[in-house]
């Protein structure tokens, strides 16, 4: 019987020795330790030995229970440290890899100039004010003094969505619906961003474009407070040597007007092909709002004047980057965004 228990404990060690798993080492305890286990039967064998040598039989065998047990600890707990290493090995990391570059999108360049003109007005006082681009007649055209046979009216130059309903073609109705909320009060300083839409359509016009306008009403508001705002803009927006010049003009909603001419951005003046060898480029267009669009409005003109001005946001991204084809702007072709 001491023989058999030997090579029980030998047939035991080996076996705890080669399992791989926590699972397996449990098994093991089942087979040789368990109630129905290798040691038990071994045990209800007692009763055919010698009275004498029983309790020495039962000290062995506790003895060896004893032992199995702490190996099956032991190998529990070899294999457990053995998991952990193997959980560690897999979540190594080498923090000194580079990485993936993650694919940024970049600002659009009508939003960089957008939001850089909007900055330069912010800072000489004035508000940003929005509206919608679906517009009724009475705003887009009644308010601003065009007549009622004027060519813009024409179904040709605006898209109508119905009799009286249009596509805005000018931010100006932004700058009419401001004066309805505030007038009498002054001074209003604003400028109303956003898209507008003309039935007009080849390399340099778009049938939708962005347009900035502002205006501002106050008590002795002059051409001089035009020109030295619109200069300030110009030099902030193009450089300090920037120059400009005013040329008379015409519109409805201006008097007197002006086209605005910078010295061009490509040549400094000397003349070029971006310039038509003038030397100047047209910028955009201004003027002392016609007193009529004040009255209609609500403000007193004997008391108040204003100036506005007005600007398209293409043109000017065109002539700062470069790009002839306004096009380039609304087709979204990665080649072409990705150079900003
Ligand atoms: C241009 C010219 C201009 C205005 C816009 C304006 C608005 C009101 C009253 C008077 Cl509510 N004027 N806006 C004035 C002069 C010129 O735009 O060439 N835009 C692209």
């Amino acid at each position: 019987m001491r023989e058999e228990l030997s090579r029980i404990v030998t047939q035991a060690e080996e076996a705890i020795a080669g399992a791989q798993t926590v699972e397996t080492v449990e098994e093991l305890r089942i087979r040789y330790l368990g109630k129905k286990g290798v040691l038990t039967r071994v045990l209800r064998g007692m009763g055919s030995l010698p009275p004498a040598e029983r309790p020495l039989v039962g000290k062995l065998a506790n003895e060896i229970k004893v032992r199995l047990e702490a190996d099956l600890a032991a190998r529990i707990s070899v294999l457990k440290e053995k998991e952990k290493e193997r959980k560690l090995a897999a979540e190594k990391l080498d923090v000194t890899l580079p990485g993936t570059r993650p694919f940024l999108g970049s600002v659009h360049p009508l939003t960089a100039v957008r939001t850089e003109i909007e900055d330069i007005f912010l800072g000489l006082g004035f508000q940003i004010v929005e509206g919608p681009e679906v517009e009724h007649e009475y705003y887009n055209f009644e308010a601003l003094n065009f007549p009622r046979d004027h060519p813009a009216r024409d179904m040709q130059d605006t898209f109508f969505v119905s009799d009286e309903v249009l596509l805005r073609t000018h931010t100006s109705p932004v700058q009419v619906r401001t004066f309805e909320k505030t007038a009498p009060e002054v001074p209003v300083k604003i400028i109303a961003p956003g898209k507008v839409y003309r039935e007009d359509d080849d390399a340099t016009h778009s049938p939708m474009f962005n347009q900035i306008e502002g205006f501002a009403v106050d008590t002795r508001i002059t051409l001089g407070d035009l020109k030295g705002v619109l200069h300030s803009f110009v030099r902030q927006l193009y450089g300090e040597k920037t120059r400009m010049r005013f040329r008379a003009s015409f519109f409805p909603f201006t008097e007197p007007s002006a086209e605005v001419d910078i010295s061009c951005v490509i040549c400094g003046g000397h003349g070029c092909r971006v310039c038509s060898h003038t030397g100047w480029l047209e910028i955009l267009g201004a003027g002392m709002i016609h007193p009529r669009v004040l009255e209609v409005s609500g403000y007193d003109t004997e008391k108040v004047s204003g100036f506005a001005f007005g600007m398209g946001i293409e043109r000017i991204a065109m002539l700062k980057y470069g790009v002839d084809n306004i096009r380039l702007f609304f087709d979204n072709d990665l080649r072409f965004l990705q150079q900003f």
